[in-house]
């Protein structure tokens, strides 16, 4: 049984959220604590904690996750580029345990990240 997280309280609008895109596999809304100008993380509404717990089987919603996130960058004027993170663990500096890819932009990233 995954485990419910405040991510699948968004999802079941049990909690609020900023929501701006949503399909039958996923849903996007903003962060609540932004890095950048724009910051969304898209989630798979199917709770799998990370990447790494990932399978085969979930290969082409990996793949979906990355095209809504760069339809949603369309969406919000990224043209001129945009950052897709996805944060894996503790060392990975992942805070929520399901996955989700943040999308930051509006602003010019730097690398290496910290
Ligand atoms: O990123 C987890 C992200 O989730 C972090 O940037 C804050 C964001 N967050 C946490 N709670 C909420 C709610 N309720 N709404 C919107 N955004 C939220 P990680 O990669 O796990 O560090």
């Amino acid at each position: 049984m995954p485990t419910e997280t405040i991510f699948s309280k968004i999802i079941n609008r049990e909690i609020p959220a900023d929501i701006v895109y949503e399909d039958d596999l996923s849903l996007a809304f903003r962060d609540v604590n932004p890095q950048a100008p724009v910051h969304i993380l898209v989630i798979p509404k199917q709770p799998i904690p990370m990447v790494a717990d990932a399978v085969a089987a979930d290969q082409s919603l990996l793949g979906h996750l990355l095209l809504v996130a760069a339809q949603i960058a369309k969406a919000e004027g990224l043209a001129k580029g945009f950052r897709l993170v996805i944060n894996n663990g503790e060392d990975g500096g992942q805070s929520v345990p399901h996955l989700h890819v943040h999308i930051l932009g509006g602003r010019s990233m730097q690398w290496p990240p910290g």
